[in-house]
């Protein structure tokens, strides 16, 4: 067989395993940008992918190349994200076992593009059925729907997932994909109304007003189409960004639209409410003489009306007063003032609609591709928002942050727990290596009574006095002690200085990030006045009258705080990846300014560190580096030894027993399991490698591998 691998594929080593110095972070590094300044992104650990961000096209994901992983082995061919989609996939097809693929990082790392890499490579080899040529498109195309709806420039990343998302790919007996369903983890809604500076609002925005074709707009109002015209564009100040081209946006979002089943009149629809959420920023409230709360901007009401479908008069009155429920059940309708107009519930009816509207896209797009009645079997994909700091911290990013300690917690579990699992399965020895444990920051987050969630929680059921301040104050209170929570008033010296005192500090298994806890018992009780949900009931526009039903406000019962339903969904998230295979694949953000060919060693060795990879790498090499199946171990080095080429025709073990025998393997090498061989140093497989490569060089043979294909 001609060597798959070239020089230049071999630049450093293309597994951690086979690193000479694997205690050495320095030598990991080293590794890393060797092969980085090569253009070769990928690297292994073991079977765990480590991708390093390109910021650049590379011509590496050809159809072409999907063709070359089609059912080979991972060693075979130079460490890339198609291998480790194509072992998952033959693991699904082989051995029947539901798979997923978690993808870490933080933000700008690549794991949005490297989830989008392993779905077109499911979407191109996998067989297809009559009707599945459809669902492939359908699948495809749900990513642009969900970026146009749920991604932002922000300063970390210029296509930023704003939300979470899981993905199942569900395929049938034969290994053909018949459908997806997508769960969606909390929307950074406060974006609608508010960006820090250099950063966006969603890009649907901005390709509607970009892209958007003549009569759309008329219909929509927006005939101004300059984003700087409208009020929830501009706080960022930063309309236009140059990787971006909105204007190309909306054609492949309209499209998308269309292939995952929107007709005109959807379509037009689902605009609406990105007009109305547009309309509803720049809409203004001023006071008439008897100090009565008025909207100011008539054509802005006029349009909501309309593109809402609600009366104009009662929008006006939802909008500025406030229902009071008074003794005996009677209902007093009270004015507000204009002041506690634009700091209410007017704030929250934008980020609602918007997000309403989102989820119900996330729904449609299941519903549209979901057959389980004849699914087989499933490869989940998983690509959240990514670990951020930024120097404003809220209530979005402590939960972004806690989703990813729960990531790690995950990874902590699964890659000790299976080493040792497989060891104990195949009766071999092993020693534990020591690593961190990011338990006890998931605990200080989630636990029952006094994690800071419960707290937050306490002080938003809580009335009277409750606030952002009482809130920190009970923080202190319950966790004052605990190392991994700092406050102002806790905090000595040096570190007092950097907190501020409207701020708690949270030591994360990726770095310490402040939260300012201003907005936090808003933002945790996400209520939108009931008087404000019955006008939406009644929306002649049917997205916004599905988002908001009638049977919604028969429910009386208090809805879970937001961190509460994103704690369950983290849960119940963790039981699903828990019942499947998983893979993994962990992104490096290479440097912070976003360019190509840049190597920032600081910034990566801090990501090295926090992602655990020397930690990964030295359980991997404590135990055994290297496990085989005896099949695959024989079949690729059976060529070595007269006795078992071309083919061994006894039992597989006593195969693999004489190959390695011949090969003058030291008993101290290696171990036979039940299974597999272990093979306990690199450097032994190096050798065994590169007589393979010798005796290729020798004989012009190729090996038609039997296992190959599927
Ligand atoms: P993220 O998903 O990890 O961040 P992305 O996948 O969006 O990060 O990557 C950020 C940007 O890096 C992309 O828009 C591309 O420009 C570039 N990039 C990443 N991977 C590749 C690749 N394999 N080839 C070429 N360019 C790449 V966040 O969603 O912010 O956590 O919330
Ligand atoms: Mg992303």
């Amino acid at each position: 067989m001609e060597s798959a691998l070239s020089a230049r594929d071999r630049v450093g080593v293309q597994d951690f395993l086979l690193l000479e110095n694997y205690n050495s972070e320095a030598a990991f590094i080293e590794n890393l940008r060797r092969r980085y300044r090569e253009g070769l992104i990928y690297t292994y650990i073991g079977s765990v992918l480590v991708s390093v961000n390109p910021y650049r096209e590379l011509e590496i994901y050809s159809k072409q190349n999907m063709e070359r992983h089609r059912g080979v082995n991972f060693y075979e061919i130079s460490p890339h994200i198609f291998a480790l989609a194509d072992n998952s996939y033959r693991a699904l097809r082989t051995e029947r076992r539901n798979q997923c693929i978690l993808i870490s990082g933080e933000s700008g790392a690549g794991k949005t593009e490297a989830s989008k890499k392993i779905l077109q490579y499911y979407t191109h080899i996998c067989p297809t059925r009559n009707n599945t040529h459809t669902i492939r498109e359908r699948l495809l195309q749900s990513n642009p729907v969900l970026e146009a709806f749920g991604n932002a420039k922000t300063l970390r990343n210029d296509n930023s997932s704003r939300f979470g998302k899981y993905m199942d790919i569900q395929f049938d007996y034969k290994g053909a994909p018949i459908g997806g369903h997508i769960l969606n983890y909390l929307l950074e809604k406060s974006r609608v109304a508010h960006q820090n500076h250099g950063e966006r609002n969603f890009h649907i925005f901005y390709q509607l007003l970009e892209g958007g074709e003549e009569p759309l707009l008329k219909r929509l109002g927006l005939e101004k189409t300059n984003p700087q015209h409208y009020h929830y564009l501009v706080k960022g100040n930063c309309p236009r960004v140059s990787s971006i081209n909105d204007k190309n946006g909306w054609k492949v979002v309209r499209n998308a639209l269309t292939i995952i089943g929107f007709n005109e009149e959807e379509i037009q629809e689902l605009m609406e409410i990105v007009a109305s959420v547009l309309h509803l920023g720049n809409i203004q409230f001023g006071e008439d003489e008897e100090g009565e709360t008025h909207i100011t901007t008539g054509p802005q009401l006029q349009y909501l009306s309309q593109l809402l479908g609600v009366d104009g008069s009662v929008l006006q009155e939802a909008l500025t007063h406030k229902k009071i429920v008074a003794k005996g059940e009677e209902v007093i309708s009270q004015y507000l003032s204009v002041c506690s107009v634009l700091l209410s519930d007017f704030n929250t009816l934008d980020l609602c609609l918007y997000s309403h509207a989102f989820c119900l896209l996330v729904d449609e797009q299941t519903d549209e591709v979901y057959y389980s009645s004849k699914c087989s079997s499933i490869i989940g994909l998983l690509d959240i928002y990514g670990f951020e700091v930024f120097q404003h911290n809220s209530f979005e990013q402590f939960c972004i942050n806690y989703c990813n300690e729960k990531l790690q917690q995950l990874f902590i579990e699964l890659t000790l727990k299976s080493e040792q699992e497989e060891y104990e399965a195949e009766g071999i020895v092993w020693e534990r290596v020591k690593y961190f444990n990011n338990k006890i920051i998931c605990d200080l987050v989630e636990e029952k009574h006094k994690g800071i969630i419960a707290v937050l929680d306490e002080e938003c059921l809580r009335r009277g006095d409750a606030s952002d301040i009482t809130f920190l104050e009970k923080l202190e209170d319950t966790l004052g002690g605990h190392a991994h929570f700092v406050t102002h008033k806790m905090a000595n010296g040096k570190i007092r200085k950097a907190i501020g005192r409207e701020e708690f500090r949270l030591v994360h298994y990726a770095g310490e990030v402040n939260y300012n806890v201003s907005g936090f018992l808003d933002k945790n009780n996400d209520l939108l006045y009931r008087h404000l949900k019955e006008v939406l009931c009644q929306s002649g526009n049917h997205i916004v009258s599905q988002c908001f039903h009638a049977d919604e406000l028969m429910d009386q019962r208090r809805p879970e705080t937001a961190a509460t339903q994103f704690k369950l969904s983290l849960a119940k998230l963790m039981e699903i990846l828990m019942s499947k295979e998983p893979s993994y694949v962990r992104c490096i953000k290479p440097n912070d300014a976003k360019q190509p060919g840049r190597f920032d060693e600081v910034l990566v060795r801090h990501q090295v560190k926090y992602l655990g990879l020397m930690e990964n790498l030295r359980v991997r090499r404590a135990g055994f580096a290297y496990r085989r199946n005896y099949e695959v171990f024989l079949e690729r080095y059976k060529s070595l030894c007269p006795d078992t080429w071309p083919n061994w025709r006894g039992k597989l073990p006593e195969g693999v027993a004489t190959l390695v025998k011949h090969l003058n393997y030291k008993p101290e090498e290696y171990k036979l399991g039940r299974c597999k061989i272990f093979i306990r140093f690199p450097r032994t497989l190096f050798v065994t490698e590169d007589a393979l490569e010798a005796k290729k060089q020798t004989i012009a043979v190729t090996l038609q591998t039997s296992w190959r294909g599927y």
